[in-house]
C-alpha cells in the first residue's frame, strides 16, 4: 500500500520548492511587533483534561505463554522459527508482566500518567480462536484492570495487537479468510460485556497497515505469520481485517455497556507538506485520503476510493455493499500511532493532485532503521485526519522511539536522544492542540523495554529500562522528562 503511487522525479517537486522559497525572507522580521503573536505563558500548555498515558501489548510484555489455559498464537510459532528474530529471542517470558503487573502499575503511577493502553491476548480468551472460551482467560485482565483503577489509572484496552490464535492461521489461513473477521467479532462480543463496566475505551485492532503488509506482504521488516501473498490475496487480507474491525465495533455496541467508546489504533500514513504553502497543505490532505485508502478511508467513509480501485485494478479485493457498511460502522474516536512522517508531499497538477518527494539517503533516523525523525508528523497526522474526515476525537495511541539505552557507569540510562525526540514531537502535538485539533490524549510507546517483534530484545522503546536477565526495571532520563511534562501539563 505504501508505494501505490510512482514516486515523481524530484525535478517536478523542485519546481514547487523553488517557488516556495521565492517568498522574501526578510519580510517576517520586518513585521511590527504588535502583529506578532504574543508569547503567552499558555503557549506551551496542553488542554486541562488532556489524557497522558503509556502503551504496551500482550505478547510483547506478558510472558506466561502457557499459563491459565492460553492457546498458542502466531507469534509463539513465528518467534520459535529459526532465524526469524534478531538474537533468537521470543516472548516466552518477555518482561514477565503477567506476574509483575502490580509492580508495573506502580511504574505507570510514578509517571503521574492517567491512562494505560494494554492489549488482550485473544488466545488467552479463546485458545483456538473460536468455540468454547477459556473461563480463566480474562481473569488476568480483570486483575490488571482492577489494579489500574485502584491506582487512579484509566484502562484503555486493545483487542488485537497482532497475536492471532495459531489455530485460526492453521485452519482458515488467518486473515486470508473472512471466518477470522467473524471470529474476531465473536471474541469482541464475549469480552465486551465482561470489561465495559470498568473499561470505557476500546481499540479494536492495532495497526492494520503494519501487520498486514509486514505479516502477509512484503514489508521492509517481516512480522508473523511471515507470508508473502500475491497482491490480490494481500488486498483480500486487508479487506478482511477492515471487516473484522467493523464486526468488532458492532459486537461491542451490541454487547457492551452503552457508554463504551470504540475506535481503531492505526499507523496512519502521515502526509506532511514538504513546505507549508497553501497548495502543499491541500495536497497533503488529498494524499492523506489516498495513501490511507486500505483502512482509514474505508473505515471512515465506507468506500474504497476511485484511485485505490483503479490502482488495484484486477487485484482489487472482492467485497459487498453490506461489508462496506459494516466496516464503516461509526467509531467514537480515532487512534493514531505516529512515529515518523511517512510521506513529504507537494502539490501537483496531475490527476492525483499531489506528489511524493523522495527521501534523501541522509534523512535522519533513530535507533531502528525504519524510524525517520520528523517531529512535525505529530502535528500533521492528527490535523489532516481531523480535517479530511471531520473526526471529533483523536488519541495519539502510540508515539515513541528506540534508543541504545546502555546503562552508564553510574547505572543510570541517560537517553538524551529519546528526550530530544519526545520534546520535539510533543512540541508539534502542542501546536495541534493549541490550534484546536481535537486530540484528547497521548500514549507513549512504550512503558518499558519489551519484545520488539522481529528485532527481539535488541531495540528498546521503554521509558523504563528492563534488564532482561533479572527483570529489573529502572527509570530512564526520559521517564523523568515525561513525569515532569505530565506534572506541568506543558512542554518542559
Ligand atoms: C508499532 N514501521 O509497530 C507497534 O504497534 C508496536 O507493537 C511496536 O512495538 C512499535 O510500533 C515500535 O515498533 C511498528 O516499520 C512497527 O513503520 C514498524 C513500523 C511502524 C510501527
Amino acid at each position: 500500500m505504501s508505494h501505490r503511487f510512482t514516486r515523481r522525479d524530484f525535478a517536478g517537486a523542485a519546481g514547487t520548492l523553488a517557488a516556495g522559497l521565492a517568498i522574501p525572507l526578510g519580510k517576517a522580521e520586518a513585521q511590527p511587533a504588535s502583529t506578532r503573536p504574543a508569547a503567552l505563558p499558555n503557549d506551551r500548555r496542553f488542554p486541562a483534561d488532556f489524557v497522558w498515558g503509556t502503551a504496551t501489548s500482550a505478547y510483547q510484555i506478558e510472558g506466561a505463554v502457557s499459563a491459565e489455559g492460553r492457546g498458542p498464537s502466531i507469534w509463539d510459532s513465528y518467534s520459535h522459527t529459526p532465524n526469524k528474530i534478531r538474537g533468537g529471542g521470543n516472548g516466552d517470558h518477555a518482561v514477565d508482566h503477567f506476574h509483575r503487573y502490580k509492580e508495573d502499575v506502580q511504574l505507570i503511577k510514578a509517571l503521574g500518567a492517567k491512562a494505560y493502553r494494554f492489549s488482550i491476548s485473544w488466545s488467552r480468551v479463546f485458545p483456538t480462536g473460536v468455540g468454547t472460551p477459556n473461563p480463566q482467560g480474562l481473569d488476568f485482565y480483570n486483575r490488571l484492570i482492577d489494579e489500574l483503577l485502584a491506582n487512579g489509572i484509566e484502562p484503555f484496552a486493545t483487542l488485537y495487537h497482532w497475536d492471532l490464535p495459531q489455530a485460526l492461521q492453521d485452519r482458515v489461513g488467518g486473515w486470508a479468510s473472512s471466518d477470522t473477521s467473524k471470529a474476531f467479532g465473536d471474541y469482541a462480543a464475549y469480552v465486551a460485556p465482561r470489561i465495559t463496566d470498568r473499561v470505557k475505551n476500546i481499540f479494536t485492532i492495532n495497526e492494520c497497515g503494519t501487520f498486514v503488509d509486514f505479516g502477509y506482504g512484503r514489508g521492509p521488516v517481516e512480522l508473523a505469520p511471515g507470508l508473502k501473498l500475491p497482491q490480490p490475496q494481500l488486498n483480500q487480507v486487508r479487506h478482511h481485517v477492515a471487516l473484522g474491525h467493523g464486526m468488532a465495533v458492532q459486537a461491542i455496541r451490541a454487547n457492551g455497556r452503552a457508554d463504551t467508546r470504540v475506535g481503531v489504533a492505526e499507523n496512519v500514513a502521515s502526509c506532511v507538506p514538504a513546505i507549508e504553502t497553501p497548495a502543499n497543505i491541500r495536497a497533503a490532505e488529498i494524499a492523506t485520503r489516498e495513501m490511507n485508502g486500505g483502512y482509514m478511508t474505508v473505515i471512515l467513509e465506507g468506500r474504497y476510493t476511485d484511485a485505490f480501485l483503479a490502482y488495484a485494478g484486477k487485484n482489487a479485493p472482492s467485497f459487498t455493499a453490506e461489508e462496506l457498511k459494516t466496516i464503516s460502522s461509526p467509531v467514537d474516536f480515532v487512534g493514531l500511532n505516529v512515529y515518523m512522517p511517512q510521506y513529504y508531499v507537494v502539490a501537483s497538477g496531475d490527476q492525483h493532485g499531489f506528489a511524493l518527494v523522495p527521501f534523501p539517503t541522509s534523512f535522519p533516523r533513530m535507533d531502528s532503521d525504519w524510524l525517520r525523525i520528523g517531529p512535525e508528523a505529530l502535528y500533521w497526522a492528527p490535523r489532516n485526519v481531523a480535517k479530511v474526515w471531520s473526526v471529533k476525537q483523536i488519541y495519539i495511541s502510540e508515539n515513541g522511539t528506540s534508543a541504545a539505552d546502555r546503562p552508564a557507569g553510574d547505572g543510570k540510562i541517560h537517553d538524551l536522544d529519546r528526550v530530544m525526540y519526545l520534546r520535539n514531537y510533543l512540541t508539534h502535538l502542542q501546536r495541534a492542540t493549541s490550534e484546536g485539533v481535537p486530540v484528547g490524549g497521548y500514549f507513549h510507546w512504550s512503558l518499558m523495554d519489551n519484545f520488539e517483534w522481529s528485532d527481539g530484545y535488541d531495540k528498546r522503546f521503554g521509558l523504563y529500562h528492563v534488564d532482561f536477565a533479572t527483570q529489573k526495571r529502572t527509570p530512564k532520563l526520559s521517564a523523568e522528562f515525561y513525569r515532569s511534562l505530565i506534572a506541568a501539563n506543558a512542554l518542559v
